[in-house]
């Protein structure tokens, strides 16, 4: 029998189960499905790490669970091809980035065979793949003839240091996501998606899903509406208005300034007005040097300048008040002009305190006092100092004075969302050519359908102008063409797409990833979709994740698939540290999983990756850990040297329906780490009691989507099946061709007790509970409970009697 060697057993699994396709998806197959999805990796130089490896492994062992359960398992993996940090590492090294792509591929791709992952490799994708991205240009089309794409000339942010155009997502604190650089704002003609038409539609089916609170909340704020009032100040002697935007109209009283911001158009049309003409230039040049995050910064002081020479009216109450402009105020939300109200808003607050503007308390709380005068009171309460509005309350009011507005033509409801539309246009060579053409006699024309794929070159000066061009507008052979049209001489498009558009449908194309006619097979959508669980990390909130949304929702309008939310639930899984870091290459602290699958096995590797931590929480990775779990899966190989034939033994029995229940019901919880704890308890406890045959069948069984490949062996051994990975005579039935296993349900009952509560010795509540419940675990059940509740009620309990199986008595 030999002792636990993991590299003799696992390469050959690794073999047989390709071989077999063991974990194939089958169209044809009449089962249940279930679409287990990873989000796809970069390919990078690099590899994995053991903190990649991570969610794989989660999702892995839920595929291979259902896989036993008896579903139709739909478990891929691709490849997210496209994209800046490979035409970085190709502009570093000089290697073409379609050369360095493939060996990262070929080196990731031989990492997750070698951890013993089920995925069927016959539907694997490349986003870089003319076959792959053809339809992500065919996407880009139908988004483009249902008006969902435009070109437009647009404030946008600019990396000086990539050399291109990032959307807003990836502006992380004024700097590029990628290089860390200061992002720069440049006016430059670009393509967007209009996402903005689905905000709603975003937002309100968050509802439907069963996704973390946290990343729904992100996408919420992401998406961010704001119902409120636009009210017009008229500008006396003068034919023009400001529109300002607040959620606050119940405020109006209180207003004493208004503030634009620094773009604001209407200060063009105000200039012979304004006396300080030079100043207020100066403020509009500095404040376009910095970035929404500088300028909203709260903790940044707060400045401005005074239009001199023009005031508005306040429209309630007739008031002059002054106009600032202050570049704490954006151009792109609202109107780009608010009404500053000191007393109720701390900013304005802030700003009237630096300026010497009036401050007028407007609102009072319904009870306590107000913070005033020392900062402003910003909730709602009573209007005060608001003629005839003054005593409402500020729902009321908002009301009322909305009405006061509109009848008077000064001002209506309105919903502004904090949603822009998504950017996708770059100045970059690896990317998605944008299929279009510009024709001196038509203009700007698609791409006909029957052209796809507009084939990105391969050129060797990939390197990035700077000048807001892509590199392809160089390639004369490229540019050149012919209008689909009328034929005259054309060019084509040269930007590239932003590789989010790559990733917002590839789920999609795992269905159907040979289809050279169509993107996918709308019974093969039919059949699949939508993804019934998705792993992956938290990072991707407002990006990819509502991104694919905003995709399945376009596509479902279309026609195209019946579903409008593509991911039925999503689970991120923790990151995984090292001496307190997340592990990255800058930093030296990366664990590299080839090292972990050479010295203890791919199986412990797995085992630990589980076992480590609570699945979504951020986690130190332990070698000691991983000695640990290697010492666990030798003692669960030993276990076939001590079988008995006969005679269960009850103890054992009766754990074992415990773990059949524990196990099953944590792993579908992601509480992986006490499902192998779990099965070390059962372990330990067989090392005493030897276990009979079909006992140590059930605990392969259980262990078998954690430790595919000892459990695979085991099972074999224990059928007399000797495969040969060479020879494929010998047919085997694979242990996930088999049954998971079930618990009956008495067994377990029995190890339930009813425990007599007392209160001062009386006789006041029973409670039923598991066996080996500890003192703590009961006190605190007890205590929850609403009758305990009462009879104690606000007394103090002075001492807990606890009788482990019987009766526990609160002396109160
Ligand atoms: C007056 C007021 C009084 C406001 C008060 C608040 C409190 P949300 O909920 O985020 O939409 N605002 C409007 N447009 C702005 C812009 N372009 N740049 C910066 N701030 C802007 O916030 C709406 C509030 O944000 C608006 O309501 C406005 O300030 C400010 F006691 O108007 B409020
Ligand atoms: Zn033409």
């Amino acid at each position: 029998m030999g002792n636990y060697n993991p590299q003799k057993i696992e390469r050959k699994w690794q073999k047989l189960w390709q071989t077999y396709r063991t974990f194939k998806a089958r169209d044809a197959s009449e089962k249940r499905k279930f679409y287990c999805l990873d989000m796809f990796p970069y390919p990078s130089a690099a590899g994995l790490h053991v903190g990649h490896l991570r969610g794989y492994t989660f999702s892995d062992v839920i595929a291979k669970k259902r896989l036993m359960e008896g579903y139709n398992v739909l478990h891929p993996m691709g490849w997210d091809a496209f994209g800046l940090p490979a035409e970085n590492f190709a502009l570093k090294t000089g290697i073409h980035p379609a050369i360095s792509i493939k060996k990262a591929i070929k080196n990731i791709k031989r990492q997750l065979i070698l951890a013993g992952f089920g995925y069927d490799w016959q539907r694997e994708i490349i986003t870089c793949e003319p076959d792959y991205y053809k339809w992500t240009q065919w996407m880009f089309l139908k988004l483009y003839k249902a008006g969902l794409c435009y070109k437009k000339e647009a404030p946008v942010n600019f990396c000086p240091s990539c050399k291109t155009v990032l959307a807003r997502e990836q502006v992380i604190n004024g700097k590029c996501e990628r290089c860390d650089s200061s992002v720069e704002k440049r006016h430059l003609e670009q393509w967007f998606f209009k996402i903005t038409d689905y905000a709603d539609r975003l937002l309100n089916d968050l509802n439907e899903i069963d996704w973390p609170e946290r990343i729904k909340i992100m996408q919420r704020n992401w998406i961010g509406k704001s119902e409120g009032v636009t009210i017009r100040f008229q500008i006396p002697d003068f034919k023009y208005q400001i529109d300002v935007f607040t959620t606050r109209a119940d405020t109006l009283f209180g207003c004493t300034y208004i503030v634009l911001a620094p773009e604001h158009p209407v200060i063009e049309n105000l200039k012979s007005k304004i006396l300080n003409l030079k100043s207020v230039e100066k403020y509009i040049a500095e404040a376009k040097k910095k970035t929404e995050i500088e300028r909203l910064a709260e903790d940044k002081e707060k400045t401005g300048i005074e239009l001199k020479g023009i005031k508005a009216i306040n429209p309630v109450n007739n008031r002059e008040v002054p106009i600032f402009i202050a570049d704490y105020v954006l151009l792109e939300y609202g109107t780009g002009a608010i009404m500053a109200v000191p007393a109720h808003d701390q900013r304005d607050f802030i700003f009237a305190k630096k300026y010497n503007l009036p401050i007028i308390e407007v609102i009072k709380p319904e009870s306590g006092k107000s913070p005033l005068p020392e900062i402003a009171f910003l909730e709602d309460g009573i209007l005060t100092n608001s003629g005839p509005f003054s005593e409402l309350n500020s729902a009321r009011a908002r009301e009322e004075i909305t009405k006061y507005l509109k009848k008077r033509n000064l001002g209506g409801k309105v919903v502004y969302y904090k949603l822009r539309d998504w950017l996708i246009s770059r100045q970059r060579y690896w990317g998605v050519p944008i299929p279009i053409i510009y024709c001196p006699k038509c203009g700007q024309i698609p791409v006909l359908e029957k052209d796809l794929p507009v084939l990105l070159p391969k050129i060797k000066d990939f390197r990035p102008t700077g000048e807001g061009k892509s590199p392809l507008a160089k390639v004369k052979k490229f540019v050149q063409t012919k209008c689909p049209n009328c034929g005259s001489l054309s060019s084509r498009e040269t930007d590239t797409m932003d590789t989010f558009v790559c990733s917002s449908w590839y789920f999609l194309r795992y269905t159907d990833p040979k289809n050279k006619k169509e993107p996918f097979k709308g019974s093969k959508i039919k059949k699949w979709l939508p993804v019934d669980l998705y792993i992956g990390g938290a990072e991707h909130a407002v990006m990819h994740l509502l991104y694919v949304r905003f995709f399945a929702k376009v596509l479902k309008n279309l026609g195209f698939v019946e579903f409008s939310e593509p991911f039925i639930k999503l689970f991120n899984q923790g990151i995984v540290y090292r001496h307190g870091a997340k592990m990255s290459k800058s930093k030296g602290n990366v664990v590299n999983p080839d090292y972990i699958f050479e010295k203890f096995g791919a199986d412990t590797a797995r085992l630990y990756e589980l076992f480590m931590g609570p699945a979504e929480q951020a986690t130190e990775w332990s070698d000691k850990g991983v000695v640990g779990c290697f010492r666990f899966l030798n003692k669960t190989w030993d276990l076939q040297k001590k079988l008995k034939t006969n005679i269960k033994n009850e103890k054992i029995e009766k754990l074992i329906q415990k773990t059949i229940k524990k196990v099953s019901e944590d792993i579908e919880n992601f509480r992986f780490n006490t499902t192998v704890s779990a099965l070390m308890v059962l372990v330990n406890e067989m090392e005493v009691i030897p276990p009979t045959i079909t006992q140590y069948k059930t605990l392969l069984k259980l262990l078998a989507p954690m430790a595919p490949h000892i459990s695979e062996e085991l099972w074999q051994r224990l059928n007399n099946v000797r495969v040969n990975p060479r020879s494929h005579q010998r047919k085997f039935t694979s242990i996930f061709k088999e049954k998971w296993p079930r618990y009956d349900e008495r067994l377990i009952k029995e190890d339930k007790f009813t425990l007599v509560i007392q209160i001062n010795g009386k006789v006041r509540d029973k409670i039923e509970l598991e066996a080996d419940i500890s003192e703590e675990e009961a006190k605190t059940l007890v205590l929850s409970r609403e009758k305990v509740q009462k009879w104690i009620g606000e007394n103090k309990i002075k001492k807990v009697i606890f009788v482990p199986g019987k009766l526990i008595n609160f002396v109160i």
